[in-house]
């Protein structure tokens, strides 16, 4: 296992060496997320200083405002992993549609990617985060995209908290680094992350509780009476990364009004669900599994239960 302190460019190109046909291809496409990720935090822990905050007057595909540090974000990533050539296009919340890269026609691979996620509490301080999820190219056209999560070659986020994070998982368990702003480095402070097998906490916007199903709303009642905890910042990444440290569930369900929730498959729900079940816990939409839906569309949206593999057991025996 890598020390304690190790930095993310090095980590990376040590794992690459464990694999003999390595091209250093997916080595490149992760480096070049840590060098847009790392700009983006720069810009963030300054956003109340430079006047990027608040609202460019636009609406993006899901017709929700979007923010300057949203475009920022997107465009920033857009033009490090297109000038990168490790990616033969790439999806993105904030785009209609797929963008293929002027130089990443001989590419290996097609990344997904939701530049800021919870980008409304950017005014107010709140943690925030960038998703990425990266599969094979195969045919060379949208459909790339629609591959089941399981087949991811990689998936991470970077949650621009009260320190920025770097976590990731290329199908051998999870990583995270911690970025040291002195020196601007990534380092590995969290290797071989294990969620819990057993949580206290429980994450879920109850307001939609009239709208849940009945045996949702009876789960959460156990939960409850049974002295769980809520803790809900409504920015998935920060949820998300709690529940992966300290166990539990995070959940954004389907309700009455709301009949595939709210979170987007590509870029939400499967990266998340590929890195919660390689540390060790289960991601399911109530009916199945994420990672083995097909998608088909890139911004389809999906139920998401996640986190600790007894607890999401628990809330099935509900369903
Ligand atoms: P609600 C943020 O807008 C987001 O997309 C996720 O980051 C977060 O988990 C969810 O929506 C919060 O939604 O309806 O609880 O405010």
């Amino acid at each position: 296992m890598a020390k304690i302190g190790t930095d993310l460019s090095r980590f990376i190109l040590e794992e690459e060496r464990k694999y003999p046909n390595a091209t250093g291809s997916l080595s490149l496409a992760l480096l070049a997320i840590e060098n847009a990720t790392k700009i983006i935090a720069s810009h963030i822990k300054m956003a109340g200083l430079i006047d990027i905050l608040g609202k460019t007057g636009k609406t993006n595909i899901q017709g929700e405002e979007v923010q300057k540090l949203d475009e920022f974000s997107n465009q920033l990533l857009i033009e490090h992993l297109g000038e990168s050539g490790q990616f033969f296009a790439c999806a993105s919340e904030e785009l209609d549609d797929v963008i293929y890269f002027e130089h990443g026609k001989d590419a290996k691979y097609v990344i997904a990617f939701d530049p800021l996620d919870g980008s409304s509490n950017i005014d107010v301080n709140v943690s925030v985060g960038t998703i990425f999820s990266i599969h094979k190219k195969i045919e060379g056209n949208e459909n790339d995209f629609l591959q089941e999560g399981y087949k991811q070659v990689a998936a991470g986020y970077i949650v621009y908290g009260s320190s920025v994070m770097f976590v990731y998982t290329t199908g051998n368990g999870v990583n995270g680094f911690t970025l040291d702003p002195s020196v601007g480095m990534f380092l590995l402070s969290h290797p071989d992350i294990k969620i819990p097998k057993k949580g206290k906490i429980y994450s879920i916007n109850e307001t939609n509780y009239p709208k849940w199903e009945e045996g949702l709303r009876k789960y959460i009642d156990t939960l409850k009476e049974e002295g769980y905890t809520s803790r809900y910042i409504g920015s998935m990444v920060a949820d998300v990364h709690r529940t992966l440290l300290k166990g539990g569930i995070f959940a954004y369900p389907a309700d009455s009004k709301n009949k595939s929730g709210k979170l987007r498959l590509l870029y939400e729900a499967s990266p998340m669900a590929f890195i919660i079940e390689q540390a060790g816990g289960k991601a399911t939409t109530g009916k199945e599994d994420i990672l083995k839906i097909k998608p088909e569309t890139l911004h389809q949206r999906v139920p998401v239960f996640l986190g600790s593999e007894e607890d999401i057991n628990r809330l099935l025996s509900f369903l």
